[in-house]
């Protein structure tokens, strides 16, 4: 079997995490053949936010520098997969849809999908300033790197566990998410792209608008000065025997290398070996009817 890592950073979701895994759909990767490790990664949480996540059978990432890119790097760090999934803690992104995304990963020979939630049919799932200010991000930064990307601050991304290797990621903010699309693509790696349905949050919201809008405007320009678009690798399996050759990508190589390095110095990991099996979640959620949430923030049944 392969093995898939769900990566999910959570700051005080202590409510969310048994949604969010209630919808992660364990039968249907286990028949497409794929182990499943879920990671949770908590930095400052003060409702017990890990410690619910460990009941539930992740294996809880923990490190002493806060942020959402901060919990990421800790946690991609940690992730043993072949392949990374990832997604907010909050009940806002469709982990009942991702083996269609990994259908469409796998078909399409991909490194990194992202996904694009500005399409949602549900106008409450996203307030209209932060609906003018990600297409606003967007625009900046498909002119800024000429990328593929329509919804550069989405928070779902499916990508091949080697890349990391490649990028040099050093946000420890909400920028991330927009520095690990722009790595992937700058990189030559194999990007794509889809639609999903962004649903309402169960929560409340972490991102502080006005402060992360302007992180992420300035983190755009000191990332396109550092960065140059390398040549399409063409499948990432070809890049093993060309990388030591390419100054640029072996130096990068060694950077991230060193922040791995630093991390394993603060990061605790508990439950290090724990994989979720579909029989232990039909136990938990004894129905396995999908959630998603409701207009008051609360996760509610789906029909399906
Ligand atoms: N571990 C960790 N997780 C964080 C931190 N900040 C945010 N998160 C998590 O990252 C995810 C995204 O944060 P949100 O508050 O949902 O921000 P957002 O998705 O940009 O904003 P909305 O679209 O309004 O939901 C959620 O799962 C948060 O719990 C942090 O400092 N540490
Ligand atoms: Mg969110």
């Amino acid at each position: 079997m392969r093995l898939l890592s769900i990566v999910i950073p959570a700051l005080n979701e202590a409510e969310n995490i048994p949604r969010v895994m209630a919808t992660i759909p364990l039968a249907a990767f286990e028949k497409a053949g794929w182990d499943v490790e879920f990671i949770v990664v908590d930095n400052g949480s003060v409702d017990g936010t890990g410690h619910i996540a460990a009941a539930h059978h992740a294996r809880v990432v923990r490190r002493s520098v806060r942020g959402y890119g901060s919990a990421y790097r800790a946690g991609l760090a940690a992730a043993r997969g072949d392949l990374i999934v990832t997604g907010d803690a909050d009940c806002t992104y469709p982990f009942d849809a991702v083996p269609e995304l990994l259908a469409h990963f796998e078909s399409k020979q991909l490194d990194f999908l992202s996904t694009n939630r500005l399409g949602t049919r549900d106008r409450q799932a996203m307030k209209r300033s932060h609906m003018y200010a990600n297409h606003a991000l967007t625009g900046l930064s498909r002119t800024l790197f000429r990328s593929p990307f329509r919804d550069s601050q989405s928070g779902m991304w499916i990508f091949r566990r080697e890349i990391l290797d490649h990028l040099d990621l050093r946000s420890n903010g909400m920028a991330f998410s927009q520095e690990i699309k722009h790595e992937a693509y700058l990189k030559g790696f194999r990007c794509d792209e889809v639609a999903i349905e962004y649903r309402v949050r169960g929560g409340s919201v972490k991102l502080n608008a006005w402060r992360d809008g302007v992180v992420n405007t300035s983190q755009l320009f000191s990332h396109r000065v550092r960065g140059r678009r390398l040549p399409a690798w063409g499948a990432l399996t070809e890049v093993g025997t060309t990388v030591l050759a390419n100054s640029d990508l072996a130096d990068v190589a060694t950077r991230s290398t060193s922040m791995m390095k630093d991390l394993t110095e603060t990061v605790v990991i508990e439950q290090p070996t724990q994989l979720l099996k579909p029989t232990l979640m039909s136990a938990q959620n004894p129905d396995k009817t999908p959630k998603t949430t409701d207009a008051s923030g609360d996760c509610e049944e789906m029909a399906v």
